[in-house]
């Protein structure tokens, strides 16, 4: 079968000439880059879906759909440093775990752990996803990560943790009543029983798990009861889903949630990883929001295929542009820029030079914990990013960042370009040369190698950065190997995020471009 292929945003239009099929599918993952744990509800016809966000702030991204397929994001709910503020000693990897996102009777409640020191379960109400969102109500009686919330029909509050653990809590205070009780250690033999999520549909009560360990055996399982205390029965076919001991491009899988569709259709949400390189395989851009078709048989769901081509919805709705370019003209940061830990008033600025994004060191570079770094996550497997840099008062660039052990530096400063490898203990400069004008466009290309564990190439990507010459030539000053820069080489739940950084002084950014290579067949 000869098929055609146009792709368009997360969209891939599909067109057979064989047997005139002539169709829509979607490319999964359907939020891509470092967007974890995700946690969906419905109101009415719109979708609100929220991740974890570790050690960046704001945290806990929100985002909207029509469709289940086109997201975008419209802000972030902790986006103030009265709801987050994460102590420089809070690690990469630390802060924000799993949120569970929820309409109840007219408002919405999100609630999330911060493991940084100071934190624990925190809970947010807002009448609008966008924000704002509330001041933190501290739950102390919820020990344990991934909360979750479920409203039965007196109207009492459950609120189930990992473990799996389950205790009555007023949201609208944090009050708990009585102890934590354990509900189920989901299946025998597998670890990390995590991620639950508690639904009432027709007859029973679903508990919804991941297990197996966030890595390569992640899975899902689900049990059911006639309460939301249980006792639970688990499903005879769990998990209910896993792509373990498989060679399919999407793994991990695991930590997933459900939602009906107006029209009467299921759909779980979840997360998933996409290795590449040899083996063991290197995933880069950290762990997904995919989406797979869910369907009921005897009381039980079953999961539909998860690939990352798939058929989409009937109902699905037009792609939602993300815009590539920020020329930092808006008068205030768009949510998709993050920073690390918190983001001191002082450490940034948008109108102290109009139009530009004005960047004050606070501390050193990036592995300095109070580094003043404003970036968004990479999102796509290869990806062209540029940016043009006036570092005439102090010291700054562009880094590509997984933690701060683990980062490239391209940076601009006393008439130098250098490109500096964080890799561990190891921190060579591995190219320099005098800057060519100043303003300096300093640019990084990802490209990714071919996909599949079996290719004979070892790295999951290369990494380019250079200068783009005033006649618009991408001079390269070092290609890098990707590994160095993925979540089986530095650990952690994160992924890659590239941005803008001060190292010394002020540095100033007049835009700053990222956009994904698309290659056409
Ligand atoms: C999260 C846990 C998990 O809280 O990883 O994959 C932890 N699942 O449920 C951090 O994201």
């Amino acid at each position: 079968m000869r098929v055609a292929r146009a792709r368009l945003g997360a969209e891939t239009v599909v067109a057979s000439n064989v047997d005139g099929w002539k169709g829509r599918v979607f490319a999964n993952p359907v939020i891509a880059g470092m967007h974890p744990d995700p946690s969906v509800c419905r109101a009415g016809e719109d979708y609100f879906l929220a991740c974890s966000s570790f050690e960046y702030f704001p945290g806990v991204p929100i985002f909207h759909s029509r469709d289940l397929v086109h997201w975008k994001q419209i802000g972030n709910a902790l986006d103030r440093p009265s709801q987050l503020w994460l102590p420089r000693q809070t690690p990469s990897s630390g802060g924000v775990y799993a949120p569970t996102l929820r309409h109840h009777d007219g408002r919405f409640w999100l609630i999330t752990t911060n493991v940084a020191p100071g934190g624990g379960t925190m809970l947010f109400t807002a009448t609008d996803p966008a924000g704002p969102w509330s001041e933190p109500i501290r739950a102390a009686g919820v020990a344990g990560i991934d909360p979750d919330l479920a409203w039965d029909e007196q109207g009492r509050c459950w609120c189930t943790t990992a473990g799996i653990y389950q205790v009555r809590l007023d949201p609208g205070t944090g009050r708990t009543f009585g102890e934590q009780r354990r509900l189920w250690s989901g299946t025998p033999g597998a670890q990390a029983p995590e991620a639950p999520h508690l639904y009432r549909i027709g007859d029973y009560w679903y508990l919804l798990i991941a297990e197996g360990g966030t890595e390569r055996g992640h899975s899902i399982s689900i049990a059911r009861g006639p309460a939301p205390g249980g006792p639970f029965q688990p499903c005879p076919a769990n998990p209910i889903l896993s792509h373990r001991s498989t060679n399919r491009p999407i793994q991990n899988t695991g930590h997933a949630d459900l939602v009906e569709a107006p029209d009467g259709s299921w759909w779980m949400v979840l997360l998933g990883v996409r290795p590449r390189g040899g083996t063991p395989g290197w995933h880069v851009l950290g762990r997904e929001t995919f989406l797979a078709p869910l369907t009921w048989v005897d009381g039980w769901p079953v999961v539909g295929e998860l690939t990352t081509e798939m058929r989409a919805p009937p109902w699905q709705s037009h792609p939602v542009a993300q815009p590539p370019f920020d020329d930092f003209d808006d008068g205030r940061l768009r949510p998709c820029w993050v920073s690390i830990r918190c983001r001191p008033a002082e450490s940034w600025s948008l109108t102290q030079r109009p139009g530009w994004l004005t960047l004050h060191a606070q501390g050193g570079s990036l592995d300095d914990p109070d580094v003043t770094f404003v970036g968004r996550r990479q999102q796509d497997v290869s990806c062209r990013v540029r940016a043009l840099v006036d570092a005439g008062r102090g010291r700054g660039g562009l880094a590509v960042r997984i933690d701060e052990h683990h980062h490239y530096d391209l940076e601009v400063g006393d008439g130098q370009v250098r490109v500096v490898a964080r890799i561990g203990s190891l921190q060579p400069t591995v190219a320099t040369r005098p800057a060519p004008q100043d303003p300096v466009r300093l640019g990084i290309d990802v490209l990714a190698s071919p996909p599949g564990f079996e290719h004979p190439c070892k790295e999951p990507d290369r990494l380019r950065l250079g200068i783009e010459e005033s006649d618009g030539r991408f001079e390269v000053m070092a290609e890098l190997d990707g590994r160095y820069l993925s979540t089986e080489v530095a650990g952690g739940f994160t992924g890659r995020v590239i941005g803008m950084y001060a190292a010394t002084g002020t540095v100033h950014f007049d835009w700053c471009h990222y956009e994904p290579f698309i290659l056409t067949p």
